[in-house]
């Protein structure tokens, strides 16, 4: 039996013991995703969470996304087995920023991607993922000034798709900035028959190369249902095995090999297994905060 396996069997005992479901982003490394009870993206694996009869929930992804399990699921015990697995763009704005930017924005309506601190959520009037942004937006009163924050690369994506004047916040995903125009055209160039499928945290000038602009989910599901038979994936590299396991006889080519999140890939088999040997590391939101992060999900719930 090789070590991975024996890892994964005292994995299995312990999810049993512990009434526990694992679950994993997207963007997990293959090992993580090959033994999660459900992959997905943030919301799905949130409402998974909510919806589950296990009392624990090992979250493989990054802070944000385990805070928005534990806010659905406050009577859940919510694990990350790395918790220095936190998000770049989470962390584009604090507190103090955003008090200063409702200071001079007073009446105007705040949306947040869902990939911010429960805190920011807790300051926002509607939360919304890259899969429903634009329906989130179109749902608010022509009249009302919108601020949207912390992505300006979705936030202008939005903004285009809408025609609507969005106040944006400077952040950004790290990882899904390091994909170039000129990464595309080579891989056009190399696969001429690929679809080129990227996400909408990418910079405009990639997103106006793409064939669809899609969020995780979406990406996963055009995948399976487009008759082509090639992809270019504009996204963190991460989601290539899924992909390439849901879809045996189809090809997915990276539009770059560095869209690689370094958060993302700081959980393994070994760190899961500590985590529901030793029931660390828990996540908890404060209870004040929670409550008034859960009603800009809500909201965004409501509309889509
Ligand atoms: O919400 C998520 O899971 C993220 C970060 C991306 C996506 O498009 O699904
Ligand atoms: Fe955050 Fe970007 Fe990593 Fe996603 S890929 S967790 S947005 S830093």
């Amino acid at each position: 039996m090789n070590q991975n396996q024996k890892i994964s069997d005292k994995i299995q005992n312990l999810k049993k013991q512990r009434n526990a479901v694992i679950l994993a982003h997207n963007y997990q490394i293959g090992e993580v995703q090959d033994i999660a009870d459900f992959v997905g993206d943030s919301l799905d694996l949130s409402q998974q969470a909510a919806r589950t009869d296990a009392r624990v929930i090992v979250f493989c992804g990054v802070h944000f996304m385990a805070e928005t399990a534990a806010i659905l699921s406050p009577e859940k015990t919510v694990l990350m087995p790395d918790v220095n697995a936190g998000c770049a763009m989470a962390n584009m704005i604090t507190p103090r920023q955003f008090a200063e930017l409702k200071k001079e924005h007073p009446e105007a309506v705040y949306v947040c991607y869902v990939n911010c601190t429960a805190e920011t959520k807790a300051e926002c009037d509607y939360c919304c993922t890259s899969a429903n942004a634009i329906k989130v937006v179109q749902a608010i009163p022509q009249k009302k000034k919108i601020v949207f924050l912390p992505d300006k690369y979705l936030g202008s994506y939005v903004k285009s798709q809408t025609k609507r004047d969005l106040i944006l916040w400077d952040g950004y995903c790290p990882t899904h900035r390091r994909i170039l125009p000129e990464d595309i055209l080579k891989k056009k160039a190399a696969h001429p028959k690929a679809e080129v499928l990227v996400h909408p945290e990418c910079t405009p000038e990639v997103i106006a190369m793409a064939d669809q602009v899609l969020s995780t989910s979406g990406i996963c599901r055009h995948a399976r249902e487009s008759e082509s038979e090639e992809f270019i994936i504009g996204t963190e590299i991460g989601i290539l095995h899924r992909l390439e396991k849901e879809n045996p006889k189809k090809k997915f080519y990276p539009a770059s090999e560095l869209s690689d999140c370094p958060n993302m890939k700081l959980n393994n088999l070994e760190k899961i297994l500590w985590s529901l040997e030793d029931m660390v590391y828990e996540v908890k939101v404060p209870e004040g905060i929670a409550k008034r992060a859960k009603k800009s999900i809500d909201r965004m719930l409501e509309i889509t």
